[in-house]
């Protein structure tokens, strides 16, 4: 555990503190029952601007063996949309880059083998890396052969000492969750071969800012780039930001940089750049209300559930999510007003929620319950649950999400919010 002084990106001993989230447990940390409060740990989270390469991050470092080792129990392929969308990414991939037996694709955090295992179907030769056990153990028994390992400079050394170049490396929400940040990219550019492609995910800053989604904001995600700060970061590893594509209802923006060793920047890569200085977003100003923005955030939903406890109503929420850690803890809800939280996942059923200790039950206690309200922690996915749980809504039940305002959720929204460019 230690205080990040400098910027993680370019090193910058002068990062802006905008905002704070006050002390919180790690999010992706569910509690076994019985466990006592002192065993809890929790962590200062605050969020830092870099006004020389513009990198927006968290100014605590937690070690990421007990982040990702002892504490992880997310697996990717709990979401349709997403096996959707990484089958698309895979297929687009390789026709546009002809891949095939000779080819070699890397993912880095490959968690179960959710994007991996569609180019081991089509034959083409993959290796995940990923240091999560249990993740790492259904990607092999998925077909994907996995090295259970944390990524960096040091092993895609070894990786090339070994004569591997990858073709294609894809980094799917993983950049933003390693502490050290040119060690990530320099094994990159070590292991991709001089006409490869990187693609790299992660969710766009700009919509975590501009619809308040600050539970997004966890020990997990140490940074949230912009494009600007992902084309200063790669530059100085001899890597260049060549093409973007932006996917506005994962994870509630997300944008796929392409990066390769080669200078070739699309016009599309030129507008989002311009774009972003345009939109303030290189200067300090951008961010310096997200606190107060965050706080009337917490008043309103605290008032919300506030008023539907005292009309009686039974309050639920839906999704495990480490966003909803955050969003529960600084808003400081608990058993109090939420009576349980279900998730489709059951290595989270039996576990309490980091701080509220809001017991996880398996989906179907929804319709054995049906309580009043479901409060969608998993926000991002509410076209998805909405569809889902068509008939706890049938039966009057309803949804309310919290970001980027509180609202009830019919089935009928398009609930996408509006593409801001
Ligand atoms: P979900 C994750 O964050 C983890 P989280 C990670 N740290 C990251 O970077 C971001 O995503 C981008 C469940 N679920 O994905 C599954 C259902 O039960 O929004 C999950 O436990 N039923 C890598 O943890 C949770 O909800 C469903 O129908 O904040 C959602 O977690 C669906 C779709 C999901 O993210």
């Amino acid at each position: 555990m230690s205080r990040q002084e400098t910027c993680r990106s370019c090193g910058n001993p002068e990062i802006r503190e905008f905002l704070s989230l006050g002390k919180t447990p790690l999010a992706d940390a569910l509690v076994p029952p019985g466990t006592p409060l002192a065993d809890e740990p929790t962590y200062p989270l605050a969020v830092a601007f870099c006004p020389e390469c513009t990198l927006v991050q968290v100014t605590e470092n937690v070690p990421p063996k007990v982040l990702f080792v002892d504490n992880y129990l997310y697996f990717s392929s709990f979401s349709p949309a997403v096996l959707e969308h990484a089958q698309k990414h895979a297929e687009n991939l390789t026709s546009a880059r002809g891949l095939g037996r000779d080819s070699f694709v890397v993912e880095i955090a490959s968690n179960d083998g959710y994007l991996l295992k569609n180019f081991a179907a089509a034959g083409i030769p993959v290796l995940g890396i990923d240091p999560a056990p249990d993740q790492a153990a259904a990607a092999e028994a998925a077909g994907v052969p996995t090295l259970r390992e944390f990524f960096g400079l040091e092993l895609a050394k070894q990786l090339r000492a070994e004569g591997r170049r990858a073709d294609v490396i894809i980094a799917n929400n993983v950049m933003a969750h390693v502490p050290d940040l040119n060690g990530f990219v320099a094994g990159m550019r070590e292991l991709i071969a001089d006409d490869g492609l990187i693609t790299v995910e992660n969710p766009y800053v700009r919509d975590l800012i501009e619809h308040c989604a600050f539970d997004t904001i966890y020990h997990e995600h140490h940074c949230y780039f912009s494009c600007t700060a992902v084309d200063r970061l790669v530059r100085r590893h001899g890597l260049f930001l060549n093409d973007v594509e932006y996917f506005p209802w994962l994870h509630g923006g997300t944008l796929r940089w392409h990066i390769e060793p080669v200078e070739r920047p699309s016009a599309r890569v030129r507008e989002y750049l311009a774009a972003e200085e345009e939109r303030g977003m290189t200067r300090f100003s951008y961010y310096e209300d997200f606190g107060t923005r965050v706080e009337h955030l917490r008043t309103e939903l605290r008032s919300t559930i506030e008023s539907l406890k005292r009309e009686g109503r039974r309050i639920a929420a839906y999704g495990a999510a480490a966003k909803g850690a955050t969003l529960l803890n600084y808003c400081g809800l608990g058993t109090e007003s939420i009576d349980f939280v279900v998730d489709r996942n059951p290595h989270k059923h039996g576990l309490l929620m980091p701080g509220s200790r809001i017991p996880i039950r398996p989906v179907e206690a929804l319709l054995e319950e049906q309580p009043d309200v479901v409060l969608l922690l998993a926000w991002n996915f509410k076209e998805e649950i909405a569809r889902q749980q068509a008939e706890y809504c049938r039966r009057g039940g309803k949804l309310l999400v919290p970001v980027p305002e509180v609202r009830e959720f019919t089935p009928s929204d398009s609930g996408r919010e509006a593409v801001v460019r």
